[in-house]
């Protein structure tokens, strides 16, 4: 039985990350393990608030839990996801109640970054917490990674390493904090290079590059030395040092997944020019660095003080539609719990 008392309702927000050591590729696809380690930095501002409670009138018309996603019913194949995760955190709290979900996203939807990460890293949070359980940070972004591997990273704030782990049952593949949100001031630049969803969802992808790149195995084979060269940067708060481990990891990353068969191309031609501009402005001096996700927009990082220069080069840039500045932000934390009254 839970050692807290149902219902109640707890609303939990969470940053999304941008990983600088790319997580590409899995070693177990059905406790989402991932075929290595990786390394990010949490967001501010840019993430997800979720509200879940569990309670017998909680559920949709069928019983099931109800999935609110941006102010409406979420599609299937997102609440069949969310479902999964709740699954697992009943089965954890001992618990059968049905849940409802109420998810935002403070991430503009046209900018196409809204990400699994920041999602299941405050549903995990609020999930555990409504059904009243009490979770290391560690057990949370075990439970995390299950919903989305990203999302296992968006419990820490700042600098996160998530490990690769050796266990076939997942218990080691967890994130860990390396340096908190205000320990290095970075900003990341967002620029943003076409509306809609990505072609190929990430998932999928990795898979298909998994299966078919001639090039995954090399890719594995590299993580490792790039994880070292970040953490020594962290160390040092060496910029340069940092931005050429994470532009080599994204362009490896994207390398192996074009050579998937069949391919997966997530750039356009804005992506290229973005690119040509960010070393551009580092042959003018301006010390930024760009990484790329599984889709086609650009993020760069760089110093606070260089962050305007940045954002007016890559507003410049022909295709680039809008962009966003993020700065570190902090770990997913709970931001509201309510008890309700039962009689
Ligand atoms: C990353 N990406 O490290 C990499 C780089 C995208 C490109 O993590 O299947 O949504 O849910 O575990 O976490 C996106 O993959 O994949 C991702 P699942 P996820 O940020």
């Amino acid at each position: 039985m839970p050692d807290v008392p149902l219902p109640r309702s707890v609303t939990a927000r969470a940053g999304t990350n941008i990983a600088l050591v790319k997580y590409w590729g899995k070693r177990d696809a059905a406790l989402n393990l991932p075929a290595t380690g990786s390394l990010s930095l949490t967001l501010a501002d840019l993430g997800t608030e979720t509200r879940v409670r569990f309670a017998d009138d909680a559920g949709d018309a069928s019983g099931r839990d109800s999935v609110m996603l941006n102010g409406a019913p979420a599609d299937e194949k997102v609440a069949a996801r969310v479902r999964r995760l709740l699954d697992l955190v009943r089965a954890r709290a001992n618990i059968t109640l049905p849940a409802e979900i109420v998810s935002t996203n403070s991430i503009p939807t046209a900018a196409g970054l809204a990400s699994s990460a920041s999602g299941f890293a405050a549903l995990t949070v609020a999930a555990c917490r409504a059904a009243g359980l009490t979770l290391s940070p560690a057990a949370l972004s075990e439970l995390a990674r299950r919903g989305s591997g990203s999302a296992a990273r968006s419990i820490f704030g700042g600098f996160v390493e998530m490990a690769r782990g050796e266990r076939t049952d997942g218990s080691d593949a967890i994130a860990h904090g390396l340096l908190d949100a205000g320990a290095w001031d970075l900003r990341l630049i967002a620029a943003i290079t076409a509306v809609g969803a990505k072609a190929i969802g990430s998932t999928e992808a990795m898979d298909r590059t998994a299966r078919t790149s001639p090039y995954f195995a090399a890719w594995k084979d590299a993580v490792g030395l790039d994880l070292h060269a970040a953490r020594a940067a962290l160390a040092t708060r060496d910029l340069a040092a940092l931005g050429q481990v994470a532009e080599r990891s994204a362009l490896r990353m994207h390398a192996c997944a074009m050579a998937a068969e069949p391919p997966v191309i997530y750039w356009n031609a804005a992506t290229l020019a973005a690119m040509r501009a960010v070393t551009n402005l580092r042959a003018s001096g301006v010390d930024a660095y760009f990484t790329i996700d599984a889709g086609p927009h650009v993020k760069v990082l760089c110093a606070p003080a260089a962050a305007a220069t940045v954002e007016t080069a890559l507003r410049a840039v022909p295709g680039v539609m809008q962009t966003l500045v993020a700065a570190p932000g902090p770990g997913a934390t709970i931001t509201e719990e309510i008890t309700e009254e039962t009689s």
